[in-house]
């Protein structure tokens, strides 16, 4: 039986569930460029350009293999620029007897593929994403008759059914997460380990080209790329991260550094998310380190847990509850995203660092994304839908299934608790704790109201007045609030005059939308 293949762009990996049963001679693998994926959201460009980088070489490697590739690039002059589109061309070119496909990352595909079959009048067969440890079904199964579904008893159960971490059928080390030991500031003195990045080749030059010429109006450089686009290369920087910076991982995951973008994160998430890592071997080869004696335990337990854990639990309550899903508003969050997450343009050091990090790499980590980016929307009450399309164009690791559930859930608390049991909000004191941001700042962070005083610290607090029908009867808000409760009345006043006149004076730093430029406040 004649079959094609289709191949998305972050499906690029040999032991793919559609390349099971693969002859070659007999059957065409499909892979597209296609206006419609570049365009969903204005993707930052080094994320377009690792993307199409990764699949003409993923495309060449087949070849080189012995199978037929059929590979449409997105100058083609016939490109009809849609997955629908190029499909049906190839079916006309190939006239293959059924078409098969792994199912994507995104339910806007998965929808569009439900039209495939009669609109081909071939079979399609979707198979499932084995290139997770836990299946869709399995993650259901989890969760069904569940009340809460806390990542942290998922997260058990992984460690169980893989025995990563387990010995005597009991967690390494007597105990299932050493978080406590993880939460270390940056110390002054401390040498970071040079962040092996990747040089473009011939390949990835030709791309940015593409992308400079065809993308002009999309945020973010092109200047800095440096992601592997082949398998070899992310194992690479697999090796590099496991020997440099994973025995500071667990010590340093919450620290914050002025032009320090990396510090001892593994940026592999890009290439985790477009198969050119599989998650199973990463934990394993971090595992491996870890009983040569090279790595301490809480490293190693913290960075197992971020993927075997929160990357699995995030794509399970993805699929378990999309469509619905990105539809809540729990707190009723209804501003517009202000232009300085485009622009970078702000006073307040700590955003500025973060959204000009993630303009020059597609990359901020994830203190970054979730404490400082999602906790001032989340405290400025920012509407779900627009912080969401923004952090999907801007990180080049950015695809629906991962980071839906990261900001709608972790980071907005706007599905209400569903992913955490509270939100993530803090002042300015925080941020300060975790980062040297604060000392070239406008701002103070000790000042509470008035002049110079650290926005997020009133509106931290105008936060809590706001949502207290929401949130007040959280067991884990009750010291916060009994906090507020203390305040003296003309205190809670002027914090919420103060957060007000600053949060309207945000809403008028909306920009004219220029020519060309994509209506991203649409
Ligand atoms: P490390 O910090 O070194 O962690 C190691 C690996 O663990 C990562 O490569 C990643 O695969 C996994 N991981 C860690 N945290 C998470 C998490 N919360 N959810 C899923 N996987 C995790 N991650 C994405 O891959 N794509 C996204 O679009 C994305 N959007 C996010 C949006 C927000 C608002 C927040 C708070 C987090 C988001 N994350 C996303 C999760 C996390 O921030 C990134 O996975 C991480 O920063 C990637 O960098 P790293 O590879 O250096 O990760
Ligand atoms: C993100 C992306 C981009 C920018 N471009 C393409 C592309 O041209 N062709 C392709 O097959 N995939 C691309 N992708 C990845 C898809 O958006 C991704 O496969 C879907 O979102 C499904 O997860
Ligand atoms: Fe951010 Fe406030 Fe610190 Fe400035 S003072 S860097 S705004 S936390």
């Amino acid at each position: 039986m004649k079959t094609l293949v289709l191949i998305l762009g972050d499906q690029l990996n040999r032991d793919l569930s559609s390349l099971d049963g693969f002859e070659p001679g007999r059957d065409v693998v499909l892979m597209v460029e296609v206006a419609q994926e570049t365009t969903y959201v204005p993707h930052h460009k080094q994320k377009i350009a690792f993307i199409l980088s990764a699949m003409r070489h993923f495309a060449q490697e087949l070849r080189d293999e012995g199978l037929s590739v059929d590979y449409v690039a997105l100058d083609d002059p016939a490109n009809t620029g849609s997955f629908s589109g190029e499909l049906a061309r190839a079916v006309a070119r190939h006239r293959p007897d059924r078409v098969v496909v792994t199912e994507p990352g995104e339910w806007r595909v998965r929808r569009m593929m439900d039209d495939w079959a009669q609109d081909l009048g071939l079979p399609v067969e979707i198979r499932d994403d084995d290139r997770f440890i836990c299946s869709r079904a399995d993650f259901a199964a989890w969760a069904d008759g569940r009340k809460s579904y806390r990542m942290e008893f998922f997260y058990r159960e992984m460690r169980r059914r893989t025995g990563l971490l387990i010995e005597d059928d009991g967690p390494v080390g007597g105990q299932w997460n050493f978080d406590a030991e993880n939460r270390k500031r940056l110390p002054a003195s401390l040498s970071l380990p040079p962040r092996g990045r990747t040089a473009p080749d011939a390949v990835t030059a030709e791309v940015i080209t593409l992308v400079a010429a065809r993308f002009p109006d999309h945020f973010g450089d092109l200047d800095g790329f440096g992601w592997a686009v082949t398998r070899t290369e992310a194992l690479a920087a697999l090796d590099h991260f496991i020997a440099d910076a994973l025995p500071s991982f667990g010590d340093y995951q919450d620290a914050m550094a002025e032009g320090e973008p990396f510090l001892f994160h593994a940026l592999l998430s890009p290439y985790l998310n477009i198969g050119l890592l599989l998650p199973r071997e990463v934990c394993v080869a971090a595992e491996t380190a870890w009983r040569a004696g090279k790595v301490p335990l809480n490293a190693v337990e913290g960075f197992i847990r971020q993927i075997l854990g929160w990357r699995e639990y995030v794509r399970g309550i993805y699929w378990l509850e999309m469509p619905g899903y990105a539809q809540t508003n729990a707190l009723k969050a209804e501003r517009p995203l202000p232009w300085f997450y485009w622009s970078g343009e702000t006073e307040m050091n700590c955003l500025a660092n973060a959204i000009g990090d993630t303009r020059r790499n597609a990359y901020a980590h994830h203190i970054q994304r979730l404490m400082v980016t999602g906790n001032f929307a989340l405290l400025a009450g920012i509407r779900p839908a627009e912080i969401e399309e923004w952090y999907l164009a801007v990180y080049a690791d950015a695809f629906e299934w991962v980071e839906l559930p990261n900001t709608h859930g972790m980071a907005l608390f706007a599905d209400g608790g569903l992913l955490g049991s509270k939100p993530y909000a803090a002042s300015g004191a925080y941020i300060d704790r975790m980062s040297n941001y604060c000392g070239p700042c406008a701002y103070d962070p000790k000042i509470k109201t008035g002049a110079g005083a650290c926005p997020f610290n009133p509106l931290y607090w105008n936060f809590l007045i706001e949502n207290r029908a929401r949130l007040g009867n959280n067991p884990r808000m009750a010291m916060p609030y009994r906090t507020l409760d203390k305040m003296p009345a003309e205190r809670v006043e002027t914090i919420a005059r103060e957060a007000n006149a600053f949060l309207d004076a945000l809403d008028e730093a909306k920009p004219p939308q220029k020519a060309g430029q994509p209506d991203l406040f649409a």
